[in-house]
């Protein structure tokens, strides 16, 4: 009896990771990418727009456009902990770049220069 509950905990087990697993693996988002998204400008070492409003539920192109000399990105997370990544820019210096963003739900986003954490915005998905 206890042979049949340790094989039916174990193949348990293995379907839970399963499940785990395969959700791990799926894409944050799919579907269509709004090439409109907002254009974030750096401008004398802070963002000249730092509260951003976007769309809930659709991934969305971010133009980023560092005016400096100085090398900057656009770091998208959950909260100013900063400890959780939504999306994580390329570091531009003195160009443009842009940046698919994958689809936010509703709520408030932090973002922030990864080189200078002084460089902060509000992203807003409604
Ligand atoms: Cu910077």
């Amino acid at each position: 009896m206890k042979r049949i509950l340790l094989a039916f905990g174990l193949v348990a087990l293995a379907a839970i990771s399963a499940a785990c697993s395969s959700a791990a693996a799926q894409p944050l988002s799919s579907g269509p990418v709004d090439a409109n998204g907002p254009t974030v400008v750096a401008k004398d070492m802070k963002f000249t727009s730092p509260a951003v409003e976007v769309k809930a539920g659709t991934s969305f192109t971010l133009h980023f456009d560092n005016q400096d000399a100085a090398p900057h990105n656009v770091a998208i997370y959950t909260d100013s902990t900063a400890s959780s990544a939504v999306s994580v820019g390329e570091i531009v210096t003195a160009g443009t770049k842009d940046q698919v963003v994958p689809a936010l739900k509703a709520g408030t986003y932090f973002f922030r220069c990864d080189v200078h954490h002084d460089m902060t915005g509000t992203i807003v998905a409604k």
